[in-house]
């Protein structure tokens, strides 16, 4: 025992997509303390609870702490502890027998939100498996984005929170308390104090909203209808940048054409958003060289989140505001080793055939299976049959839309394993459940692979429990296992060591770094075109017929609006206080948000007999749930903004933790889908609500 508390640099991960660089203090292999590190690229010393209370993780009594194999029927909550070896001879024996009968691609490899570098290790060990099929959450999650942005203008536009702009635009994103992929609020916090405008599109009041010069409360799910609106307000007031839009765009006239429609007054009437406050958002945003758009979850969680990210982008370009300081910018990376390589993508060339999705004809690019096709796989045999899947940083049975079909998955599935650092309600009906070591116990790079920019460091600063293995210790294990062996390393640390390598750094160099920037440059089109079939930012897509998606982005009702047993639009937010479903368990978090509170406005509690505090039952045609009504004028009358992602440990493992009563994806479907994405409608649906008096 020493009372010495030694200090160590590393950042912040796995609460979030990460990024705050933290000073964190050890004693005795213990985290006594976690401080924000004023000199961080990203956070200049800002740190949230979660990022505060992030050590409670890994010293919960509960936490998952030798590998499990089921013994009782699955579900039932029986297991017996074993060795790490006949656990991982275990899987790969299973993976082995499915990959036999059914061939590769019938074993499915399924990751949440990428936490770290066991997201890109786990893709290799799919490829050199041989399955094209890593199930991701991407469908609803950043694919919207990156793809689209690739498909219109060759790039994932990010914005740019490190360069000075006149007006902000944050379209359906909530980076106060979500920090959205290392788009750390900070950052955003400091300019508005140098007086960059701020224009919010959110159904509900926020912190940020309340900073704004323009709140635009928008019904959920019509955020394409209202991106048309701002579009037509800037070409008809004649706002974009005519030199960038004669150079750079294909297919103005088109869009004019097409948007000369969507007056302010009938998006208005679709929106809910006044057609004053349209003409004026839209002025602003046109009017300020450079404009930043930090574009969110809320675009990309229903079926129409191809329009939607076309028509932002459409936005992006006609204002000027693509790849320039203080816009929406092409992040160069540094020089480190490409994703293509590190995850031996020419071990698969056949992939983008043999995908799951490319049966569904979605968009390409795509190169993760959107959740709701994996399922038809496994339920229906659709394109072919899956019977094994590894899972790890995940929880499907909370996180993937219709958690009914998930669990019917869970259960057809041959085989099932999972690695999770606590028993999760996923965790609970899978055959193996192996403990990982999580952030702070092992060596791990953050940020690469997501195209900001820049990669950190992320130095373990403890050791794990003795039988916690850090994943990519597991996934390189079975690689050994069911792959050639020569493709695997001696320690996980090689892994770091081949993505450095480009960069002439070691491991321990960047650690003594902390992070490692691309060269900053902007307007690269100048020189090279962008890399689109025309070279032009493609506000008509010039491949849209061969995809079988519309040319110029459009909007329509969702498909079950006309439901009129369910008067009420159901939407949702992330908790500030956990990172979905995740650590529900950690203590000092739950005495933040102890549980599950749909926001109403007081009128519609009234109307439904609803009462402040009181249980509240919400119902969709899909199924219902109970949250407690939190009465409040923070959202408009019609509108229910629910919790997501919840369950509760303390029910005991035997049940699964509660995964039914609370957890909103009991409330989606997946019946429909956007075509482009396979994205099912998570905010933007239909329900109704009783007060539920209990
Ligand atoms: N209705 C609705 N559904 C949604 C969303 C929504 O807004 N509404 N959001 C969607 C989005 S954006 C996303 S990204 C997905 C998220 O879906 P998931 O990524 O599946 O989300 P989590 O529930 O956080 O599950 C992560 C799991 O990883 C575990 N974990 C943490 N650290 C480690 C580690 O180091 N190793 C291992 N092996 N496990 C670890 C946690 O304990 C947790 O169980 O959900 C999507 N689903
Ligand atoms: N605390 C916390 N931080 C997180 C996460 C977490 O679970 N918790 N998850 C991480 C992940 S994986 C992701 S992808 C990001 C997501 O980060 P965000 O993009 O910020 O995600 P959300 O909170 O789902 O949605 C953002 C805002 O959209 C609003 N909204 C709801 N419906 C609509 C709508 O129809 N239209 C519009 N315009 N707005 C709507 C919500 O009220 C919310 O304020 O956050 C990351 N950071
Ligand atoms: S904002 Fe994200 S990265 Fe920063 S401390 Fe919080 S959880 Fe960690
Ligand atoms: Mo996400």
């Amino acid at each position: 025992m020493t009372d010495e508390i030694r200090w160590h640099k590393t950042h912040c991960a796995r609460m979030d997509h990460g990024g705050c660089a933290l000073v964190v203090g050890v004693r005795d292999n213990r985290i006594v303390k976690i401080k924000g590190d004023p000199a961080g690229y990203l956070n200049r010393g800002y740190v949230c609870p979660k990022g505060l209370a992030s050590a409670d993780r890994l010293s919960h009594p509960r936490r998952l702490k030798y590998p499990l194999k089921r013994t009782g029927k699955r579900g039932e909550g029986q297991w017996q502890r074993i060795s790490w070896d006949e656990a991982l001879d275990t899987v790969s024996e299973n993976l082995d027998r499915v990959r036999a009968r059914y061939g590769a691609k019938g074993v499915a490899f399924c990751q949440g939100m990428p936490k770290g570098m066991e997201h890109f290790v786990m893709i290799r060990l799919a490829n050199l498996f041989g399955s094209p099929n890593v199930v991701a959450v991407q469908d609803v999650c950043h694919a919207p984005r990156e793809v689209t942005g690739m498909h219109t203008c060759g790039f994932y536009p990010v914005a740019d929170f490190h360069h000075p702009s006149e007006s902000v635009l944050l379209w359906g994103s909530n980076i106060l308390h979500t920090n959205e992929e290392g788009e750390i609020c900070r950052l955003l916090l400091d300019r508005l104090k140098e007086g960059t405008e701020l224009i919010v599109v959110d159904p509900r009041q926020t912190p940020l909203t309340e900073r704004a010069r323009y709140w635009l409360r928008i019904r959920p799910g019509t955020d394409a209808a209202l991106a048309l609106g701002f579009l037509h307000v800037i070409i008809g007031e004649e706002l974009y940048d005519a030199d960038f839009v004669l150079r750079w765009t294909s297919g103005f006239a088109e869009l004019a054409e097409h948007v000369s429609a969507w007056t302010p007054e009938r998006v208005a009437a679709i929106t809910w958003v006044p057609a004053d406050l349209i003409r004026k958002s839209a002025r602003l945003y046109a009017r300020s060289r450079p404009a930043a758009m930090g574009w969110g979850n809320a675009i990309e969680q229903n079926v129409h989140a191809f329009d939607t990210a076309r028509a932002l982008v459409c936005l992006m370009a006609l204002c000027g505001n693509l790849d320039v300081p203080g816009g929406n910018i092409r992040a160069n990376e540094p020089k480190i080793l490409g994703l293509g390589p590190f995850v031996r993508a020419d071990r698969i060339p056949t992939k983008p055939k043999e995908m799951i999705h490319a049966h569904h004809r979605t968009i390409p690019r795509l190169m993760t299976v959107p959740p709701a096709f994996f399922r038809k796989a496994v339920l229906e045999d659709i394109p072919y049959p899956v019977r094994a899947a590894y899972m790890q940083c995940t929880n499907p049975l909370v996180g993937y839309a219709d958690t009914r079909k998930t669990l019917d998955t869970l259960m057809k599935l041959e085989f099932v394993a999972v690695s999770d650092i606590f028993m999760t309600p996923t965790a609970a009906f899978a055959d193996i459940v192996l403990p990982a070591a999580t952030h702070f116990e092992f060596n791990d790079i953050g940020h690469y692979g997501l195209g900001h920019g820049y990669i950190l460091a992320r130095p373990g600063v403890v050791d794990p429990p003795p039988e916690c293995w850090p994943d990519m210790k597991i996934l390189n294990a079975l690689g050994k296992r069911l792959t050639p062996p020569e493709d695997w390393y001696e320690t996980t640390d090689e892994f770091l060591e081949a993505v450095l390598a480009p960069a002439c750094l070691s491991y321990e160099q960047f650690v003594a770094q902390g992070c490692l920037r691309g060269e900053e440059r902007f307007r690269k089109y100048l020189k090279s075109g962008f890399k689109t079939p025309s070279g032009k930012v493609e506000l008509r897509l010039s491949r849209a017929e061969k995809f079988g998606l519309p040319p110029l982005p459009g909007w329509a009702e969702s498909p079950e609006a006309d439901a009129s047993d369910y008067p009420l639009i159901l939407t949702s937010f992330k908790d500030p206080y956990y990172l979905h479903s995740s650590y529900r368990w950690v203590e000092k978090l739950r005495a933040h948000s102890s549980r599950p509170l749909a926001w109403i406005h007081p009128e519609t509690g009234a109307q439904y007999g609803v009462e402040d505090g009181l249980p509240v039952r919400i119902e969709t045609p899909t199924g219902h749930v109970v949250q407690t009504a939190c009465l409040t004028r923070k959202v408009a009358p019609g509108v229910v903004c629910a919790a997501y992602g919840w369950w509760f440990p303390e029910a005991g493992d035997k049940t699964g933790g509660d995964w039914e009563s609370a957890n909103l994806n009991m409330l989606t479907s997946a019946e429909t889908l956007g075509k482009a994405f396979g994205t099912p409608n998570l905010k933007g649906l239909r329900c109704r609500i009783t007060g539920a008096n209990g």
